[in-house]
Order: C-alpha cells, then structure tokens, then sequence
C-alpha cells in the first residue's frame, strides 16, 4: 500500500503541554511521524508519496469557515499582539454562565473560543504541518478513489479531537473527517469512520452526530476516567437524521486484546450493516501497553492482528495517523496494523 506523507509536519516542533500543573514538552512531537516512516520503508510497505497541495475547500465542507481562517492566523495574531512565550496556548474558554455569542478580538480570547482545551498549542510552523496534514489525508484519498484497496496518509499533527469549530488535543484539523467528506463528494454514499485510537474522537462524533451518510464507531478509553471526558459514553447513539450512527466502545483502563477485540468485532459488524462504499480508520496506536499517556495493555504482535480484521470487511480503506506516544515502538505498531491488512 501506498503511504502519503509531508516533511512539513516537522514545524509543528517544540510544542508544551500541561501535565499535572507543570509545563513539559509535548508528547506529540515530531519523532513520531519519523519512527514511522522510518517502518514504512524498512518494511517495505510501498512507495511514499508527497501530498498534493489542496485549497482548505474540502476542509471548509466539515469546519466553520470562520475557524479554518482562524487557524492559518493565528501565529501571525499572536505575534502582532507581542507576545513572546513559546507556544500560543489558551488559558480562558466561553464556559457555562459566559458569552459566546460574541468572539473578542484579543487573540487570548480567540484562542479560548476555537478549542476545548490547551491542548493545541500554536508554533511558527504549526499552520504549515497543519495544512500538510490535511493535503496528506487528501491526497490518500483520492488514491483509494482511483482503485488502490487502501492507502495510508501518515498524517502529523493528529486530528480526531478536533471538531467543526474547535481544536483541542494535538489536533487542529480533523483529516479523518475531512477525507470522510470528500469521500462523500466524490461518488460514496455512506463511509464509515472507525476509530481505534485510546482516545474517543470527539470530534469526528460532534461533525457527523446528526447525519446517516457518515456512520462512526469509537474504540477507547471510558471518558469517565480518561481524556477527553466530556463525550464519548456508550449512550452517545447520534441524533436526528443520524440517530443510530454513532456507536462507542468505552472500555477500562488495562483493557487488552482479549476485551478489546470483542468490541472491535462487534463494530465490524456495524460496519458491514451499514454497508459503506469507503472506511476511514482513525489509526490511533496508544492502546499500546507501553504508551506514556494511556493504559490499555495491546502488545505489538496484537496490531496486524486488527489490520487482518479490517481487510476482511472486503472494502476500500483509508488509514489516516491518530496517536500514539511511545516512539520507539510506535512504527512497528502503526505498520503492524497495515501489513497485517495486507496478509503479511
Ligand atoms: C490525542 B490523541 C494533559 C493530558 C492531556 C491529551 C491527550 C490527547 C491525545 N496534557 N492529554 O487522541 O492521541
Ligand atoms: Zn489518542
């Protein structure tokens, strides 16, 4: 299979977050789209091909307009404004009780008002490695849509937490959602969406929550315990038009492939009684037992295991790069799942 991947991403660099009430350097950084890489050419996965350059159009089809210009001017705002801190992040959000009818001008406040946490920081390249990230899911898709079985976009940063108007959690814009919509606008009638990173994907569940055209399914840690707390309970079925779309798998932390592949099999077969013309795999592989930030407990040898499983729905897929922090191991991960789509 072929993978799609910018060197852009590595501007997104030196980025801070908080854990625990200290400043420490982010877990999302550039190694991770390296170590990947690195996995896709020594196993031989297939060609690496540079994005093709898209106009934020498609982007513009599953986030507010107002939000993608946003994003592309942030550094240049939080520059003018004369700051000099390392990372632009928000301290202050329009919460229960507060305005957010209106959006201040002080770019303090708008950073506060297009996220759900201070988890997306600003740098001087984090626009261009967002963009590239989203060019890179683009360009993946249109391979599966000329033919190829699948295509793997090694995105960098991430995208699943953020939603139509909101960054938050390494991500800014959501290329799985982004590429679901192309999908959609270009001969799919339904796409599936299934998310295995630990994480549940608030984001891609908030952009498509009210319609039947996208179905998605969410692998991950219980919100009640775990990040991003706030959604992704097992009760979250979607609404409206989409009522019944949505299905989330919220399991324990220590959950290991013997639990873990029963919900996995079960969204399978959701999937297949969708019957979708295209699937989306947000590839997240921080369900790994040595991830940093998580708590489930999959091994290496389980990842082709979950790759295998996919290939035997018989459809066309996209894998589109989530998380994953632990570095050493996260190429050996990543690619495990798509070789093990491939049979080998
Ligand atoms: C992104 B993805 C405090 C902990 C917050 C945020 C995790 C974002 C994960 N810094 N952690 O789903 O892998
Ligand atoms: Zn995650």
């Amino acid at each position: 299979m072929k993978t799609v991947f910018s060197p852009l991403h590595a501007g997104h660099a030196d980025t801070f977050e908080l854990v625990a009430g200290e400043l420490v350097p982010g877990f999302e950084k550039p190694s991770r789209a390296e170590f990947i890489r690195a996995r896709v050419e020594s196993e031989k996965l297939g060609d690496i091909l540079p994005p093709q350059e898209h106009d934020l159009s498609a982007a513009r089809k599953v986030h507010a307009s107002d939000y993608i210009d946003f994003l592309s001017t942030v550094w240049s705002q939080w520059q003018a404004a004369g700051h000099t801190g390392p990372a632009a992040l928000p301290y202050v959000w329009p919460t229960r009780g507060l305005r957010a009818d209106r959006r201040p001008r002080a770019i303090e406040a708008q950073l506060g008002y297009y996220s759900f946490d201070a988890g997306a920081p600003f740098v001087k390249g984090t626009w261009e490695a967002v963009k590239s990230s989203c060019d890179v899911a683009l360009t993946a898709a249109g391979l599966v849509n000329t033919g190829e079985r699948a295509a793997f976009a090694l995105c960098r940063p991430p995208g699943h937490h953020a939603g139509s108007a909101f960054m938050g959690g390494y991500c800014y814009i959501n290329n799985a959602a982004v590429a679901a919509q192309w999908f959609r606008d270009h001969g799919a009638a339904r796409v599936s969406v299934l998310d295995i990173d630990y994480h549940h994907g608030n984001g891609t569940q908030e952009i498509f929550y009210s319609r039947a055209d996208v179905q998605v399914l969410n692998l991950h840690a219980d919100p009640m315990a775990e990040y991003p707390f706030f959604l992704g309970h097992a009760d979250e079925h979607g609404s409206g038009a989409g009522q019944g779309c949505n299905h989330n798998y919220p399991m324990p932390a220590g959950t290991a492939w013997d639990e873990w592949s029963l919900a996995l099999e079960d969204a399978c077969a959701k999937i297949g009684a969708c019957r979708p013309d295209v699937v989306v795999v947000s590839l997240g592989v921080d369900t790994f037992e040595k991830d940093p930030i998580s708590r489930f407990r999959l091994k290496s040898s389980d990842y082709p295991l979950i790759g295998k499983r996919i290939r035997k729905l018989g459809l066309p897929v996209l894998f589109v790069m989530e998380g994953g922090y632990a570095v050493e191991e996260i190429g050996i991960n990543a690619v495990g799942v798509l070789t093990g789509f491939e049979g080998r």
